[in-house]
């Protein structure tokens, strides 16, 4: 009887413990890619940010190669780095202009309701909307960040700033998925 019960107690422990990689297999919505984990890192690309581009234009990656992006903000505006397709960064810029029109985001950073939900003041909860897609990040100006991306054979695929007008001055760049 105890056997019966330990079982599928150890076969769900061994899918805890084993599974990280196999959970994260059912993320990806197309073939961009999937994000990563520390553990599986190969190889760390810093992206420089400025007002307004991207310093490299391109960036060459190989199809199960996981990155290190570590994301360097030396401009004086809010930027972001975001890795998708056209498609996704067209419908991502529309989320951006209603979170900047509605105060979330602001040209030079996060607006008093972000500050407020990200340093936990008085249990505030946020209501409204939120940049939090695992594909993307935001980086205020000066500040370094990183985001770690898994990713799979690919065509098409880019990094974007999606900040009202920054993508269409030419803030974005091609991923080379070899
Ligand atoms: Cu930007």
């Amino acid at each position: 009887m105890k056997a019966n019960i330990a079982k599928p107690l150890i076969a769900a422990m061994v899918l805890l413990l084993g599974g990280t990689t196999m959970a994260r297999v059912g993320l990806g919505k197309d073939d961009s890619g999937q994000p990563g984990a520390a553990v599986d890192v190969t190889r760390t690309i810093e992206v420089k940010m400025g007002d307004v581009f991207f310093v490299p234009k391109s960036i060459s990656v190989e199809s199960g190669e996981t990155i290190r992006f570590v994301l360097r903000n030396e401009g004086s505006l809010l930027h972001e780095f975001n890795i998708g397709k056209a498609a996704a960064h067209a419908a991502h810029q529309k989320e951006m202009a209603a979170m900047f029109q509605n105060g979330t985001l602001t040209p030079s950073g996060h607006g008093q309701a972000m500050a407020d939900m990200e340093h936990g003041s008085g249990g505030m909860k946020m209501v409204g909307m939120e940049h939090n897609d695992p594909n993307s990040i935001l980086i205020e100006p000066g500040a370094t960040k990183e985001l770690i991306w898994t990713f799979t054979k690919s065509t098409g695929l880019e990094f974007a700033c999606n900040v009202p007008g920054h993508y269409q001055s030419g803030m974005m760049g091609q991923f080379e998925v070899k």
